[in-house]
């Protein structure tokens, strides 16, 4: 009898513990009044660029910068990070920042934060909501610049080829904003070039394993050796996958043979670049976790930060890298 009594007794505990909205941390325990209390959604871990994204924001809201950071990989699914978010209300979180996977599906969930008065702010890729009140801030690439970087390089990178251009284009997460903008450049481009056509539209998903696949999939249904001028890979891990792929079907990657122009200029593809085999590397900085802290400092003093911001990205080619330049890079 005596151990039914204690049982009911803690489990009202738990209620109430839960109930009264005491801002408790995933392990339970109350964090100390003075931090302040960032509820973090990441996409995942698909890629070397969401790698140095999650460490660039771990640096900043560390606990000596006075910061409790709840920090939650969402393994690229978005019911994970609307849980997630839903979490972060219930704990009374006193900032949620989300790096959405993709742009739709957001809008009851951050309406549900605005109700809570918790501000978001949306990092990396946008989310498209009616309402613009719903997040507090915006800090991320301009993903249509990076794409359209490219496409200048190869506007003027083939004039000596003349004749048509044979493209592969191979995609990041269908309906990211990486993706929608980087796809925009390409497709606007092919259709004022007459002369520019494209092979096969793949899906990459931003992953390694998923672009080797699509890549030796499509290689392996086309007979004997086509005529590839450009391999379009919408970030780094994808340019891995099908440089690997390509090589294995025994094409020539670089200048002279098949040209792979990629995104986000991780160390990695910058060395790939230096060697001759990527052609072009644009630039898609993850390290966010300053520019977000300067967001939420804003408001930390009352003020409103800047709705939209935007980082400054270059495109690299083997002419702009030494060993030098990419060991001080800091991804
Ligand atoms: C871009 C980011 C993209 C990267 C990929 O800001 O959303 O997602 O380009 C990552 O590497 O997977
Ligand atoms: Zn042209």
């Amino acid at each position: 009898m005596k151990r039914m009594f204690l049982l009911a007794v803690l489990a009202l505990g738990l209620v109430l513990g839960s109930a009264c909205g005491a801002r408790t941390n995933s392990q339970g325990d109350s964090p100390n009044e003075e931090l302040i209390v960032i509820g973090m959604s990441q996409v995942g871990a698909e890629s070397d660029w969401r790698v140095a994204n999650s460490e660039s924001m771990k640096a900043v809201f560390s606990e000596e910068n006075g910061y409790r950071l709840l920090f939650n990989d969402a393994r690229q699914k978005q019911e994970n990070q609307i849980t997630a978010i839903r979490r972060f209300i219930q704990q009374q979180v006193d900032y949620i920042v989300l790096m959405p996977i993709s742009e739709s599906g957001w809008d009851s969930v951050l309406q549900e934060a605005k109700e809570a008065s918790i501000p978001v702010i949306l990092v990396d890729r946008m989310a498209d909501v009616e309402d613009e009140s719903l997040y507090a801030a915006h800090i991320g690439s301009d993903f249509l610049r990076e794409g359209t970087l490219a496409v200048n390089w190869m506007e003027s990178g083939f004039r000596e080829r003349g004749e048509t251009l044979g493209i592969i284009h191979i995609q990041g997460t269908l309906g990211s904003t990486a993706q929608l903008g980087r796809t925009a450049a390409l497709e606007a481009a092919i259709e004022t070039h007459g002369h520019w056509e494209l092979l096969a539209q793949l899906d990459g998903d931003f992953t390694q394993a998923k672009a080797y696949e699509v890549m030796t999939d499509y290689l392996s249904g086309v007979p004997g050796q086509r005529r590839i001028d450009v391999v379009y890979c919408e970030n780094d891990n994808i340019a891995f996958g099908a440089l690997q792929a390509l090589e294995e079907q025994g094409y020539r990657c670089g200048r002279e043979g098949v040209n792979i122009i990629t995104f986000d200029a991780t160390r990695g593809a910058l060395a790939e670049c230096l060697n001759g085999k990527i052609s072009l590397v644009v630039e898609c900085n993850p390290l966010l976790g300053p520019l977000v802290e300067e967001a939420i400092q804003t408001m930390e003093a009352g003020g409103t930060p800047e709705k939209h911001r935007y980082v400054e990205e270059q495109a690299f080619t083997q002419e702009d890298l030494t060993e030098a330049l990419i060991a001080c890079r800091e991804y």
